[in-house]
């Protein structure tokens, strides 16, 4: 039996769990879900209902993105992934989860909240897009010289917040970090996780 990933294709929680299963070369099996129709399994097992969820065949769980990524990470990592300064990934992956992601959110949803207009909620994420920059101008990574659970731990909210509006977004600064999203977006690893499934419901299960 295989272990289980509850995902949904386009969250990149459940992006960069996918990637670190695929790099790790561990097999699962997907089940990709609606949001609006989880299935009973899955929140019986994860009662908080967020994807990825990761079910292994002992019946252990894991029900947080990081820690997916850091279990697959510890089953095989050819790389060096988790070579990087372990103080630098976990503060720059709690910016990007925090802070950040919040003005992600608000930017690509902006009309949800009125406090503030889209353009003021792209700034305060732009913070975070310069503090990456300065980092992709001492290397091709976000942290040490070669790839590491940060790069690919926030490079799907990268792409997420580039996407909100490509065109403001290619007219931006930030050369680095356009390279280092481009070669993200383009890699096999990362195209290779985001194949479509059909959606795992309770009446297919
Ligand atoms: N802290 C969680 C966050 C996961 C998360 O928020 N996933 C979203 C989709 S991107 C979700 O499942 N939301 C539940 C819903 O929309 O019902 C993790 O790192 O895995």
């Amino acid at each position: 039996m295989l272990p289980i990933l509850y995902s949904y294709r386009r969250c990149p929680y459940a992006m960069r769990a996918r990637m670190a299963l695929s790099y790790a070369e561990i097999p699962v099996e997907i089940r990709e879900i609606s949001l609006k129709e989880k299935p009973a399994h899955m929140l019986q097992v994860s009662p908080k209902g967020t994807v990825p969820v990761l079910v292994l065949p002992d019946g252990k769980v894991i029900e947080q993105s990081l820690e997916i990524m850091q279990w697959a990470l510890q089953q095989r990592d050819a790389d060096g992934w988790l070579s990087a300064d372990p103080q630098s990934t976990a503060l720059l992956i709690a910016e990007n989860d925090g802070a950040f992601k919040q003005n992600l959110d608000r930017y690509k949803y902006a009309i949800r909240f009125p406090q503030h207009s889209a353009e003021d909620y792209r700034q305060q994420g732009e913070l975070f897009l310069a503090k990456l920059e300065l980092h992709l101008q001492q290397s091709a990574f976000l942290i040490g010289n070669a790839m590491s659970l940060a790069d690919v731990a926030i490079f799907p909210f990268i792409r997420q917040f580039a996407a909100v509006d490509s065109v403001w977004f290619e007219a931006a600064g930030y050369i680095k970090l356009k390279l280092w999203l481009q070669s993200l977006i383009e890699s096999a690893l990362f195209q290779g996780v985001m194949a479509k499934y059909p959606i795992f419901t309770d009446e297919n299960a």
